[in-house]
């Protein structure tokens, strides 16, 4: 008998990354709107270890520009053994966020895991912003603009984690959906060959080219993928309830599409689906769109598609 796929769901309530409140009720909203439902109805095995809450961290200096650092800090720890626990244990790790910061944690534990099995890992960042800033070049000091430059070892600011962890390496993220950008954050990006795919590229080459490239690529070196699915990715209307909305984000065909041919793709490791802050939502629609993108992603489809004619 094969064994039966696995979900871990782990709620991250966390909203100190971000400049106000209500990110901290994106995991009750997330469950409300059946997420755990949904993997079970696709043949998973769920489990759902509750909210963590972390006491915040003692041992770190107060940061002029990384707001709340002991609170994100403590919840970077917890994320990424448990995150790391949960693939071990050859489940897939679902993070439900929560703001931006929580990814320190479970791209680092997902990297963790990676480097046990001697693949690579790849990250997919679904998102209007790069979030490649650090505590030198954030304009605003919200540490859910830093988690990228964090797990690749360029915002080195404290020891959060231990100075040995395995890090991602910058060109194997994948950022598409980028229309949001800063300033110095636009200078690193391109200094370290993050692979950015911004809306102007999907307009023009559109989200199957796109996505197709990226699959091919991970799948040649045999790599693990993680993907960051920021609600903010969406475009505003499609998905109100978000602290940052940019206008002229991704609709949700084409959001649809990406999660259907991830799934296709059968290398999806781990999934983080934040910045939910239900308190901007619009009766629950934005906590919906996530769980249906979440659904489609690990198997839901209308259709079982007939073979393509060639
Ligand atoms: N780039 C801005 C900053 O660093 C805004 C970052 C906003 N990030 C998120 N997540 N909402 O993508 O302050
Ligand atoms: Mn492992
Ligand atoms: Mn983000
Ligand atoms: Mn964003």
């Amino acid at each position: 008998m094969t064994e039966k796929k696995a979900a871990t769901l782990i709620g991250v309530p966390l909203e100190e990354g971000s400049g106000r409140g209500g990110c901290a009720m994106g995991p009750a909203a997330l469950r409300i709107a059946g997420i755990g439902h949904a993997l079970g109805e696709l043949g998973y095995a769920v489990t759902d270890i509750g909210d963590l809450r972390p006491a915040p961290a003692t041992d770190l200096p107060r940061h002029q520009n990384a707001r709340h650092l002991p609170v994100v800090a403590a919840f970077t720890r917890a994320l990424e053994e448990r995150t790391y626990q949960a693939a071990h244990a050859g489940t897939v790790p679902i993070l439900l966020g929560g703001d931006h910061s929580l990814s320190m944690g479970s791209v680092s534990g997902m990297a963790r895991h990676a480097t046990d099995l001697g693949r690579p890992l790849y990250v997919l960042w679904l998102d209007a912003h790069a979030d490649f800033n650090s505590p030198e070049t954030s304009p605003s000091g919200n540490m859910h603009g830093m988690p990228v430059a964090f797990f690749c070892g360029k915002a080195e600011f404290t020891p959060i984690l231990p100075a040995a962890r395995p890090l991602v390496d910058p060109a194997h993220v994948y950022q598409v959906g980028i229309r949001s950008v800063d300033e110095e954050e636009r200078v690193a990006i391109r200094k370290n060959h993050v692979k950015v795919f911004d809306m102007r590229a999907i307009d023009e080459e559109g989200v199957g080219a796109i996505i197709r490239r990226i699959i091919a690529d991970v799948s040649n070196a045999n790599g693990l993928l993680h993907v960051s699915l920021d609600v903010d990715f969406l475009d505003p209307d499609v998905a109100p309830g978000v602290g940052t909305t940019v206008p002229g984000g991704a609709t949700f065909r084409e959001a649809h599409l990406i999660m259907e041919m991830l799934h296709d793709s059968g290398l999806v490791s781990s999934l983080d689906l934040v910045e939910l802050n239900p308190f901007l939502d619009d009766r629950g629609k934005s906590a919906r769109v996530m769980v249906e993108l979440a659904a489609s992603l690990f198997g839901r489809r209308v259709l079982d598609r007939p073979t393509r004619p060639a």
